[in-house]
């Protein structure tokens, strides 16, 4: 009889824990100049995406972390024209931002063409993102790219890896000084900030500095449910250049004139994201 060996992913947490699926088949494994690329097809999350062994997305819950990294800070900016992204070369970012039809520009700056390249071949339903003429992608460093811009942008949204490796960069005082620059008055910055449960130090890393650069009262994080990153509660860190905390603005004539098809994020939700428990409170207070 035919003998099927079964194949597992695990993603480690800690030395002791992490999350682990049954993989029906890898569909491409590559290493890039920067790093290792892996797309796999699963039974339970469909399409997974791992840069560095560590899971980006899963075409089943992508759609949490890339609605709430894009719709919150456009629906809290006043009257965004200019938006730009870094990181974010799956597409999927790009994907939800080009949901605001009313934008003058989208620049999307992504360090790794390779990540492109397979998430347009393999994962169509996040790479597709960039077949919108409206974006507009530069394959280059996003540090390079903030530093002496004199382009002025409304929401900035670093999708990046995690805090190590190709993205180190992404979460110093530095490159959140450079972003601040860039921003008009009253603009955005939001940056994928880790979780609070199992990586406290990297979440406060990014808060930290990101205070440094906007100071303590124009920073806070938000959370959503994402049953596929570590913990299943992803952190957000939001900075504003000026004007009223992100929590409190919200454009619902803007929202309803879009009437977007979502699943996740919706007006309640715009506010509710960023109440936290008591556990998350503590860590802020560091
Ligand atoms: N970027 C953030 C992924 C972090 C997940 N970390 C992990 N699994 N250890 C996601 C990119 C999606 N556009």
């Amino acid at each position: 009889m035919a003998y099927f060996p079964e194949l597992w992913f695990t993603e480690k947490y800690t030395g002791t824990c992490g999350f682990t699926f049954k993989v029906k088949r890898v569909l491409n494994t590559q290493q890039s100049p920067l790093q290792r690329l892996d797309i796999l097809e699963t039974y339970d999350f469909g399409r997974v995406m791992l840069l560095d062994g560590l899971i980006m997305f899963t075409e089943r819950d992508e759609f949490v972390y890339h609605e709430m990294i894009a719709h919150l800070p456009l629906f809290a900016a006043h009257e965004p024209k200019d938006v730009l992204i870094i990181g974010g070369g799956d597409g999927g970012t790009a994907r939800e931002v080009s949901k605001h039809t009313y934008l003058n520009s989208i620049t999307n700056v992504e360090i790794d063409e390779v990540v492109v390249e397979n998430s347009k071949k393999y994962t169509p339903f996040v790479g597709s993102g960039f077949d919108n003429d409206r974006v507009n992608l530069i394959i280059g460093d996003g540090i390079e790219f903030v530093k002496n811009k004199s382009e002025l942008y409304d929401v900035v949204i670093v999708d990046s890896t995690d805090p190590f490796g190709p993205a180190e960069g992404l979460f110093n005082v530095e490159f959140y000084t450079n972003v601040r620059n860039i921003l008009r008055e009253g603009g955005i910055v939001v940056a994928q900030a880790e979780n609070a449960y199992y990586d406290k130090r990297w979440m406060m890393r990014s808060v930290n500095n990101m205070r440094k650069a906007f100071g303590v009262d124009n920073v806070a994080i938000y959370q959503a449910a994402i049953p596929t990153y570590p913990s299943g509660t992803w952190v957000f860190a939001i900075g504003w250049k000026s004007g009223e905390h992100p929590r409190d603005r919200f454009d619902s004539d803007r929202f309803e004139g879009l009437g977007l098809d979502l699943k996740y994020y919706n007006p309640e939700i715009h506010r509710a994201a960023f109440v936290l428990p008591n556990y998350v409170k503590e860590i802020l207070k560091g």
